[in-house]
């Protein structure tokens, strides 16, 4: 196998790989990880990604991990299809606005998904389970996370505050695109790959956000159109049904899951 990817369900940062992965037209084998399962945190997965998380490239034996680092290692291994911006200035913006995604759009949305999604699942474990559970995690920042949603969940300042973020995100994706078709210029770019995933969940969560940002719906539009987009969307979204049968069928928490 030339090229596998370890990911999760289309959203987030295995999104980001998987629509990268898409777009430039590479074959790749398609390695599932349940999170829900917690499989990111077994043993044999964390000797390949020591911080225990997707997604993870591997490229003729190579492990890459990081997924902005991934799209941009694919990019330069596969230079046909490029998706960066071929002047120095567009590529600076690109990776400008990709820290910018990495640090607070992504981590925003993220806190959300774990509060009203994880933690259905985290507080369904059975306790001593979740325990044992726990103690797999190899990054301490994620036991933690694990545990706080397993608990009281976020506070209700953290959540307006990463809410706040998500709006903040949206309203400089909205000054960009007044300006420029793409998020980095006139080119499409992985600047675009990589906050789909987050403009997508952001506006599914909040269906009012974006509203009053026609630049930001017009870009989602488009985005929504692409083939390769499309394509990625169409991995299996395994989670539901597997953790079902992991841990047991409970009608409230399949319905809090399908509605989350
Ligand atoms: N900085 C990493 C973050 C990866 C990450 O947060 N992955 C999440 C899924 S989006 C994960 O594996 N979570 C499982 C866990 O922490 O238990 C990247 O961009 O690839």
């Amino acid at each position: 196998v030339v090229l596998a990817l370890y990911h999760a369900e289309p959203v987030a940062n295995s999104m980001k790989a998987l629509l990268c992965l898409h777009e430039k037209g590479l074959a790749f084998e398609s390695r599932y990880v349940d999170l829900l399962k917690f499989e990111q945190h077994d043993p044999a997965f964390v000797a390949i990604n020591p911080n225990g998380q997707v997604p993870v490239l591997v490229h003729d034996g190579a492990v890459v991990t990081e997924s902005t680092v991934i799209n941009e290692y694919l990019d330069e291994a596969f230079p046909e299809t490029p998706l960066k911006p071929a002047d120095p200035l567009g590529r600076a913006r690109m990776r400008i606005w990709n820290k910018h995604v990495d640090e607070q759009f992504c981590p925003a949305l993220s806190m959300w998904g774990w509060h009203r999604m994880v933690r259905q699942v985290a507080t369904g474990i059975e306790r001593d389970t979740f325990l044992k559970l726990l103690e797999r995690i190899p990054l301490k920042e994620q036991r933690d996370k694990w545990a706080t949603i397993a608990g009281d969940s976020f506070s209700a300042e953290q959540l307006a505050e990463s809410r706040r973020k998500l709006e903040v995100s949206i309203s400089k994706m909205e000054a960009i695109l007044a300006d420029a078709a793409w998020l980095a210029g006139p080119s499409y770019s992985l600047a675009d790959v990589n906050t789909y995933p987050m403009a997508a969940g952001a506006v599914r969560m909040f269906p009012e956000m974006g509203e009053n940002a026609p630049a930001f719906q017009d870009w989602l539009a488009r985005m929504n159109e692409r083939p390769a987009v499309k394509a990625a969307l169409a991995t299996p979204n395994r989670a539901l049904g597997a953790h079902v049968e992991a841990y047991g069928s409970r009608a409230d928490l399949v319905e809090g899951l399908r509605r989350a």
